[in-house]
């Protein structure tokens, strides 16, 4: 193990080697995928990966075991309990617990073994649900959490801090990326627990399909979000394991956002339905708005890519290929 600071190299940006092992933390996941993907086009040979009921990321000793039997040189943690703001607002024990559990083993079985680059992935919910817009990552802890997702929140936040930590105590490179809202192939297209996007699809699909009048969406419609598709979300990562060393989280966005009935307008365009749309206001709109400020990723050199429309429809042309085998 990496005894001190004292112990650290400067940082040079530089190509990862691609023949080196590393490992991808939820790689079956919306996140995890993508970044398999996007690793193995960029030439990576020596990927790694396990499902989760090969290896359960909750437990310690399976971890350590796993770590010290494939020792990867880089790894990327995007492993981890996800859902939309139902299912965050539901669960939030295991929101909190499973991450915390997750991140806690994975980082730890890290530091024993060294890991060389390793990126760590929270969300845009871990800032202050009235952060002033766009948000900077320097908002970090200066206001109370969008209580939705307080849960979840917290638990990405103690995961920046850990990373913080090691950097500290151990001078290793490790970084950490939050997210905007993603979407993309792979994703949980369920009604009850997924995030917006997904559920909108697959909601005003199956009605342009069924012909029905009406669709009804969640909360008041007015609240705005900001979309990633997570190929650009890939990329990005890649990118900041190649070029970015420090101890801030680095925000992953487009800048720039919709209000859901836009979203929603949207995506009845582009699945053809002609009906109304109603909102349901019994269910949460969450926070009113969290568009990232993303000029620190754009100083380190990168954008992101793929356009809102071209993004949905693709996703809509995926959702369509892969509805019968679908989480639902
Ligand atoms: O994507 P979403 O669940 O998560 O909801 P958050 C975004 C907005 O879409 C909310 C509205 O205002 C919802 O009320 N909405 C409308 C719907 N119809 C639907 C629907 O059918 N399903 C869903 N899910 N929403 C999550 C956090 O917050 O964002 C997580 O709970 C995480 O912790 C994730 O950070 C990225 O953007 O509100």
């Amino acid at each position: 193990m990496t005894s001190g600071t004292q112990d650290r190299e400067p940082f040079e940006a530089a190509p990862l080697d691609r023949s080196s092992s590393f490992y991808v933390a939820g790689h079956r996941g919306l996140v995890g995928s993508a970044i398999w993907r996007n690793l193995e086009a960029e030439g990576f040979t020596g990927l790694i990966g396990r499902t989760s009921s090969e290896l359960d990321l909750k437990d310690r000793d399976a971890v350590f075991a796993f770590f010290a039997e494939t020792k990867p040189r880089y790894v990327v943690l995007a492993a981890a309990k996800v859902g939309g703001i139902l299912a965050n607002s539901t669960y939030p024990v295991d929101f909190l617990s499973e991450n915390l559990r997750i991140q806690v083993n994975v980082l730890d079985a890290a530091v024993e073994h060294s890991v060389e680059r390793l990126l760590f992935l929270g969300s845009s919910c871990i800032y202050p649900r009235m952060a002033p817009q766009p948000i900077r990552e320097e908002s970090l802890l200066t206001g109370y959490l969008e209580p939705t997702n307080d849960a979840y929140a917290i638990a990405k936040i103690a995961g920046i801090l850990q990373i913080q930590a090691i950097r500290r105590q151990y001078g290793l490179p490790w970084i950490s990326a939050m997210p905007t809202n993603l979407y993309g192939p792979g994703d949980n297209f369920s009604l009850t627990g997924s995030h917006v996007l997904p559920a909108l699809i697959r909601r005003y699909d199956d009605a342009a399909k069924s012909g029905a009048a009406t669709v009804v969406n969640w909360g008041t419609g007015t609240p705005r979000r900001e979309f990633l598709h997570v190929d650009d979300m890939a990329a990005a990562c890649l990118h900041l394991l190649e070029n970015y060393d420090g101890p801030s989280q680095v925000n992953v966005g487009t800048g720039s956002d919709v209000t859901i009935a836009e979203i929603a307008d949207t995506i009845a365009g582009v699945v053809g339905f002609t009906g109304t749309t109603e909102w349901d206001i019994s269910k949460p709109d969450g926070t009113p708005q969290k568009l990232l400020d993303v000029s620190k990723l754009a100083g380190e050199g990168w954008t992101s890519r793929i356009g809102l429309e071209a993004g949905l429809r693709s996703t809509v042309k995926w959702y369509r290929e892969h509805a019968d085998d679908l989480r639902k």
